[in-house]
């Protein structure tokens, strides 16, 4: 972490990112989501990528989650483009990222028909070949993470809607064996890790839940290592299934751990605050239903904010999908999860107003910066903006808000002109100060 710190570049430092801190309406979560989740002996992740964790990203990451999940980094096509030349680059990152911060790592994925590199998918081969190339990709990957995962996703979504085999290059080479085989080779090259087969729309009782019950029975049966079901848990507002605790209930009596592994839960945009409220009863069912069942290992997001989700790409006018929107600030969702894991923190009623503070330029003593107050279902006729900085700063001037500054402790007051901020508006003010050393971005309060 400390590398990463010294490691931020202007370039980062400029791009606006700001720490969002809801107005007194809205109380903050009263501890983190990790630390609920710790309490209750549950796992609380989310997917990653590499590049991001800096900044307000890197603090979120780091801060409310403890286990992380790779989001492509870890994935055939990432760490072999060609054949024979590696890159770990990312994956390493993420690996020392979640090492320093006291968190677990799930891997993500071994034995999939996407994101394989072209070399592979278009090659041709005898089924030993085939065979051959998956054992050494899997001896080779899990190896060299060997010890420093608590799980892996070894075999990624093997069937149809209809609970047929996806016909795959796996399975059109190898059959329905491969998936024993890849469980086998990730046992030898990692005997600690937890061994997962992962797939989507399993969430309830199913044709395709009910054909992963029964591949999992069945590996039990012969004694094949499974330690795992991963439900990837894609989800619609307002569409979470009925079924969903029954559903983890029967794999966990099938003697196999359960997990949420990669929760998102979209909407039509624009988000409202009725499509927010909906989003976080979803997610609290989701998580209910996890907590219920002791074998239910925990729940990981698949992106923690709305601006690192593959959702608006992949589903056009879609969206909205995870816990934080995409300026970091807790959504409803963030405070449903909390408070199915037990925390007290009340929600933030249906509006509020965040004050975002960012560094605009920078030289050698010192820079300017702004604070944007922006309401969205809430109102303001008069505001005050408080932060505390960490490093030494000192506001030479400010305007569009009378500062005053005693040691650390910063107080901004709107201009006779400015305190009102309706609902749905924003007000932005400006300063000039000076640092030295490093100038971290406080965390602001309105009062
Ligand atoms: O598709 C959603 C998830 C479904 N379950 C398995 C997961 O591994 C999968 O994750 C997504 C990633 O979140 C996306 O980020 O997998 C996608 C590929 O199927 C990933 O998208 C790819 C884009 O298609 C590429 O264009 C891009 O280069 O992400 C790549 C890296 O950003």
């Amino acid at each position: 972490m400390r590398s990463l710190r010294t490691g931020l570049s202007l370039v980062s430092l400029l791009s606006g990112l700001a720490l969002l801190v809801p107005a007194p309406t809205a109380s903050a979560a009263d501890a983190p989501l990790r630390d609920l989740a710790a309490a209750k002996g549950k796992v609380m992740g989310t997917a990653v990528t590499g590049s991001k964790l800096t900044g307000t990203y890197g603090d979120l990451a780091g801060a409310q989650f403890n286990s992380l999940t790779p989001g492509n980094a870890m994935k055939w096509g990432s760490v072999e483009p060609t054949r024979g030349s590696y890159n770990w680059a990312e994956a390493d990152q993420i690996l020392n990222f979640a090492e320093a911060h006291g968190q677990q790592v799930r891997g993500h994925t071994l034995v999939w028909h996407s994101q394989n590199p072209s070399w592979l998918t278009n090659g041709t081969w005898t089924a030993a070949q085939l065979g051959q190339l998956m054992n050494d990709h899997i001896a080779l990957e899990v190896g060299r993470y060997k010890g420093r995962l608590a799980a892996w996703d070894v075999v990624n979504e093997p069937f149809n809607e209809d609970g047929t085999y996806r016909q795959t290059l796996w399975y059109n080479g190898l059959g329905t064996g491969y998936i024993a085989q890849a469980l086998t080779a990730a046992r030898a090259a990692d005997p600690a890790a937890r061994l997962y087969i992962n797939d989507y729309n399993v969430e309830g009782v199913n044709a395709k839940s009910t054909a992963l019950y029964n591949l999992v029975k069945s590996l039990k049966e012969q004694g094949v290592p499974i330690d795992g079901v991963g439900l990837q848990a894609h989800l619609i507002v307002g569409q979470v299934p009925a079924t969903l605790q029954q559903n983890i209930q029967r794999f966990a009596d099938l003697g196999v751990d359960v997990a949420i592994t990669e929760l998102d839960i979209r909407m039509t945009l624009p988000s409202d605050s009725t499509k927010l409220a909906q989003q976080a009863a979803d997610y609290k069912a989701v998580m209910n239903a996890c907590v219920a069942v002791a074998r239910c290992a925990g729940v990981t997001v698949w992106g923690f904010t709305d601006s690192d989700s593959w959702i608006p790409s992949t589903f056009p006018g879609q969206g909205a999908a995870t816990p934080y929107d995409e300026n970091y600030a807790p959504k409803p969702a963030y405070y449903a999860i909390a408070e199915a894991l037990g925390g007290t923190t009340t929600p933030p009623p249906t509006g509020a107003c965040t004050a975002a503070y960012s560094v605009t330029s920078q030289w050698d003593t010192g820079f300017t910066g702004q604070v944007k107050i922006s309401c969205s279902g809430a109102a303001l006729s008069s505001w005050k903006a408080d932060w505390t900085y960490g490093a030494g700063q000192r506001i030479t001037q400010a305007w569009n808000a009378t500062c005053t500054q005693s040691g650390a402790a910063v107080s901004c007051a709107n201009a006779a002109y400015n305190g009102t901020v309706p609902d749905g508006g924003s007000v932005t003010f400006g300063f000039n100060a000076s640092w030295s050393g490093s100038n971290p971005v406080p965390a602001v309060t309105l009062e």
